[in-house]
């Protein structure tokens, strides 16, 4: 993502993917069927895997459509360029490295300060009523989508295990396996992956976990089986393939904050406003289009969760 030892093979790639997508539409739009196969050819060896999980069988539609202006990325996109660095530091290669991640049996264990903690089955999980949740993704590094997650409010499962008066956030854990994953050793970041919430962002509506996206069960390199999805914070904070989730009465590490604590906070809200110590946020690549466009704050989502953080220094609390 944005350590200075891993900067050059971060920005790299991202170039290369945003400038060979525009290469590919200028050849269709110049209409020369020869360029275009050749350039096609050329960019695109050698395919990517196709995503093969799993439909969703029962998905209560979204409520909420997004303005016409963020349409959903496709399958394509949103399964080929990824950041999970326990499979690779590269966004094109995480669903080749990710493809054999064995994500069963899996359980997720909830605790700490709850009345009834409980290790909860996947197959449990996905009984609980799923929901399309038709999201923009805003990374750190200044690249965007809008994904069409399945899940359920992060609250449902919260309700279950009591949080105890005393519980004032909730910690996250992904799954950590060197068998699995052999190439995280050279991400340059610690493992297990961790991350946090504040309770009552953790219980807010437009936090979910997903089950999976376009109606079918999460593919690998997205994070199976089980994902956080928090819409109005940076990527980061939206932890892929969880075990464990603990209630706790004080601020819990965050992996990015661990790595370069300056550069990245616990709160980490989507916000033009405040820059990046190495770039500014105000503006973002939507993959699949051309040029930039403004970045929103708290990704668009601003009317729905800005109380939140009534009275707080968003630069203090970046
Ligand atoms: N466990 C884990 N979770 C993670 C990451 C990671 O490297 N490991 N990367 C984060 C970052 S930086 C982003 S932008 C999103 C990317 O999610 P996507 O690949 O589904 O788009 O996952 C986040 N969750
Ligand atoms: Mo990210």
């Amino acid at each position: 993502m944005a350590e200075n030892k891993i900067k050059s093979s971060e920005i790299t790639p991202e170039n290369v993917y945003l400038n060979r997508r525009n290469f590919m539409k200028a050849g269709l739009i110049a209409g020369t069927t020869f360029a275009t196969g050749l350039a096609y050819r050329f960019f695109n060896q050698p395919p990517p895997p196709e995503v093969e999980t799993a439909k969703i069988e029962t998905v209560k539609p979204a409520e909420t459509p997004l303005p016409e202006t963020d349409k959903p990325n496709s399958v394509k996109e949103i399964t080929n360029y990824n950041n999970f660095y326990e499979f690779s530091t590269n966004k094109s290669s995480v669903a080749e490295y990710a493809k054999d991640f064995v994500t069963r049996p899996w359980t997720v264990e909830v605790g700490g300060l709850v009345q009834k903690p409980k290790t909860f089955d996947i197959e449990e999980l996905l009984k609980i009523e799923q929901e399309e949740r038709i999201y923009r993704f805003r990374c750190v590094e200044g690249w965007s989508m809008v994904i069409p997650w399945v899940g359920f409010p992060l609250k449902k499962l919260l309700d279950k295990v009591e949080p105890l008066g005393t519980a004032k956030y909730v910690a996250f854990e992904t799954y950590y396996n060197k068998k699995q994953m052999p190439y995280a050793s050279y991400a340059g970041i610690d493992f297990p992956y961790v991350e946090g919430l504040r309770l009552d962002e953790a219980n807010h509506n437009l936090t979910i976990l997903a089950t999976g996206l376009y109606g079918k069960q999460m593919p690998n390199q997205n994070g199976a089986p089980i994902r956080l999805v928090v819409p109005w914070k940076y990527g980061f904070k939206s932890i892929k393939s969880v075990v464990k989730i603990t209630l706790t009465d004080s601020e819990p590490p965050t992996t990015w904050n661990i790595a370069i604590p300056n550069e990245y906070g616990f709160y980490s809200n989507v916000n033009p406003n405040v820059s990046h110590p190495r770039w500014s946020q105000a503006t973002e690549q939507r993959i699949g289009e051309y040029t930039r466009r403004k970045t929103l704050l708290f990704n668009g989502y601003a009317d729905e969760v800005a109380s939140l953080y009534e009275g707080m220094d968003l630069r203090k609390y970046f």
